[in-house]
């Protein structure tokens, strides 16, 4: 029987990084802000410096990417604020909140078009990170919130 605090497997859930530079910035009130005006539910909330291990496993799918270790670099560069956001639908309403990876590109009043800065020479910050689908989701909480998952065998390989 589950604990009460367990996510509920049977809702969808999104996993949210402010990255360094949005919580650097002072920017992780706004983030959140954008998500609860939005609806949904905030279940879990830390601060935590990622190590190295950590972001191997959350960008597995970019390893073999030309940016990866700078990605990584920054992503290890300060604090990130990591959140599990539930709701219906709350991977792409997330993501459409973000918008677009590239900044410069994400349209005004997503996150990154209204807050985030040109990577044109070669910075990559765009503030914040949503999971891309059921299956990242339950991945990416599985390694930033293993005390809210409720199969803890999942994607430890
Ligand atoms: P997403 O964050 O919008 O899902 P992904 O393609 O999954 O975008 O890339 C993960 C992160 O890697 C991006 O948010 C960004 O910080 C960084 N990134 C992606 N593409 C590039 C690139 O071409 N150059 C540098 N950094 C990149
Ligand atoms: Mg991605």
């Amino acid at each position: 029987m589950p604990t009460p605090d367990l996510l509920d497997p049977k809702k969808e859930h999104s996993l949210v990084l402010v990255k360094p530079d949005g919580f650097a910035r002072g920017l992780t009130g706004e983030v959140l802000r954008r998500i609860e005006a939005k609806g949904y539910v905030l279940k879990g909330l830390k601060i935590k410096k990622a190590t190295p291990e950590l972001l191997d496993r959350h960008y597995v799918e970019h390893k073999e990417k030309h940016f990866f270790q700078d990605l990584v670099d920054y992503m290890s560069s300060g604090p990130v604020v990591a959140i599990v956001v539930e709701g219906d639908r709350v991977i792409e309403g997330v993501r459409s909140l973000m918008g677009n990876t590239n900044p410069t590109l994400a349209a005004p009043g997503t996150i990154r078009g209204d807050l985030g800065r040109d990577w044109g020479t070669g910075n990559v910050e765009n503030i914040v990170h949503g999971s891309d689908s059921p299956l990242s989701a339950h991945r990416e909480i599985n390694l930033w919130f293993p005390e809210l998952m409720w199969d803890e065998e999942a994607d430890s390989k």
